[in-house]
């Protein structure tokens, strides 16, 4: 094989740009730093900073755990510990509030709970630690923190050797072996940010593109996972494959060429930017042929590090539509961009959800109570959300269920518990915004202590779906959506922290006209009713 190609086939073109081409490319670089999609150098050598303090104390932290397990001085100086990268740092596309995604590895004789003792206790006695928050039950274990001013995400994973010199690398996958499956977790982010830098052929056209389909992507609310759209690694490894098939051009092209790519995709033919390897672990790897449920993912975007995994599993029937939308309003722009009838700003315009949809749905998660406790039912409710969406998709007359990729959050305080309650019912409409006015609005962090024992606090979060609906299809009939919302509160109340005393959830059926205003931003009109502007 063709040493020089990047990919699972040979490239489409390997053209070099034209005159028009790179200046299309200028454009975009410029039309990207006006959204201030890049950070200043002074603020990236910060980061650059931050990151060799962690990495002293990542060391400190190791040598510290060494001594205490009777290691000799010596032994425990070599003992190591490395600080490696993952996320939108590690791939070089970054803004001003991006977090650093930080892993530190360490020799198996320092253990997780080491990390969450000592490693903890070294970094609270750092004057630059501004906030830090451990999470040592979640499904990666995290110690989140702001440390001058960088938010950091480090994570954690222990290796079966003896040492971790500095120049270790990850991409050698015998060192899975032998690692239980939270480390497993906590390494993958790392190797697989790794590989797909290794597997473009030019970094630095890669990472813009990359920048212009992030920032495409969220403006058109299509940059989600929990919701069932593409998230960061995805969207990295699609712009990845297109690289591989077009090495020689500039990011504009790779734009352009994107969208006529995926718009007319086998799907679900997988994207692999390699061929699936096979590895020494009892893990499984994507294979459709083998698993049935592989079979079911839509529009497979396959994770090249040994184990390979689908990335964009979440996908439904309803969001690979609207992807797919987008893919072609995308070749539609591209193309009068090439004519010179529009710029790269209307590529990146602002999504129009909320004037879409006659008809929306509006899932409200309450909590009566502490709000770290409404974080954990909220965050449940919305990671059930495409449960709710796939079941609406199998419902007649639902054509589509679109579900909204960002959460609204308020927060009320009152004496007077019907009060309160009417809030929670009424929440998620225009109305229900009006009501708010008899309640305090408080900010949701700040502390029970402070009211007297009567009052009762409320924590509010509303998710939207819009849905498309064709009711002529089976002759007259009305939507009856009984059965989707039913089985999604079962789903929801079978939570096993669920204690119906503090937690509730409702679905609203909320007309275009009847949304509140807080769903629009700044500058954007609400919709107006058309029979009215004809007066
Ligand atoms: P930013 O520039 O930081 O906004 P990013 O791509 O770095 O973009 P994150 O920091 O949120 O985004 O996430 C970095 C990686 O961490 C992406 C994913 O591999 C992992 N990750 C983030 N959130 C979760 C989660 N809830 N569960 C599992 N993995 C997650
Ligand atoms: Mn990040
Ligand atoms: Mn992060």
């Amino acid at each position: 094989m063709n040493h020089h190609n990047y990919g699972v086939t040979p490239p489409i073109s390997t053209a070099n740009p034209t005159a028009k081409e790179n200046s299309l490319n200028d454009s975009l670089i410029r039309e990207l730093k006006a959204r201030g999609s890049f950070e200043s150098e002074a603020a990236t050598r910060k980061r650059v900073e931050v990151l060799n303090e962690l990495q002293k104390m990542a060391e400190k932290f190791v040598y510290e755990v060494s001594l205490q397990k009777n290691m000799s001085d010596g032994m425990a100086r070599d003992a190591g510990g490395k600080i490696f990268t993952f996320g939108s740092y590690r791939l070089g596309v970054y803004g001003p509030g991006s977090d650093i995604d930080a892993l530190v590895v360490v020799p198996k004789h320092v253990t997780r709970n080491d990390f969450f003792e000592v490693f903890e206790k070294i970094l609270r006695e750092r004057k630059e630690l501004e906030e830090i928050a451990a999470v040592p039950d979640a499904y990666v274990p995290i110690i989140k923190m702001v440390l001058n001013g960088i938010s950091i995400d480090l994570i954690f994973a222990r290796l079966d050797v003896p040492k971790v010199p500095k120049d270790l690398k990850l991409d050698d996958k015998n060192l899975l072996r032998n690692i239980d499956e939270k480390d497993l977790r906590s390494l993958n982010g790392t190797r697989v940010t790794d590989e797909i830098l290794t597997l473009v052929p030019k970094p630095t056209v890669f990472k813009h593109a990359l920048r212009c389909i992030k920032m495409w992507a969220q403006q058109r609310a299509i940059y989600a996972n929990v919701f069932g759209f593409p998230g960061g690694v995805a969207w990295a490894m699609l712009v990845a494959r297109i690289c591989q098939l077009y090495p020689n051009a500039v990011s504009a092209v790779v734009v352009e060429k994107f969208f006529h790519i995926y718009a007319q995709w086998s799907w679900p033919q997988p994207v692999l930017l390699k061929q699936i390897e096979d590895g020494p672990l009892q893990v499984r790897v994507w294979n459709p042929r083998l698993y049935p449920h592989d079979r079911q993912h839509r529009m497979p975007v396959i994770t090249p590090a040994y184990p390979s995994m689908c990335a964009t599993h979440n996908i439904t029937s309803s969001t690979q539509k609207i992807i797919m939308k987008e893919f072609r309003r995308g070749i539609d722009i591209m193309n009068q961009i090439s004519g010179n009838n529009k710029t790269w700003a209307n590529l990146l315009a602002r999504h129009t959800f909320f004037h879409n949809y006659k008809f929306y749905l509006c899932i409200v998660a309450a909590t009566k109570g502490s709000y770290e406790e409404h974080i954990k039912w909220s965050g449940m409710v919305e990671s059930r959300l495409r449960i709710l969406v796939q079941k609406l998709e199998l419902t007649e007359g639902i054509e589509l269920a679109h579900p909204y990729v960002k959460t609204f959050e308020h927060s009320f305080s009152s004496n007077d518990s019907e009060k309160i309650q009417e809030v929670i019912n009424s929440y998620g409409t225009l109305q229900g915004e009006k009501l708010t006015k008899d309640v305090t609005q408080t900010d949701p962090q700040n502390k029970e202590s402070e009211d007297s024992s009567d009052t009762i606090k409320v924590h509010l979060t509303k998710l939207f779906i819009g849905l498309e609906i064709d009711l002529n299809k089976g002759g007259e009939k009305k939507l009856d959506i009984q059965y989707p919302c039913s089985e999604f509160f079962n789903i929801c109340k079978s939570w096993q922290s669920y204690d119906e005393k503090l937690h509730s959830v409702q679905i609203k059926h909320v007309k275009l006209f009847d949304l509140p205003n807080d769903v629009y931003v700044e500058g954007e009109q609400r919709p107006v009713k058309t029979s009215k502007r004809r007066k």
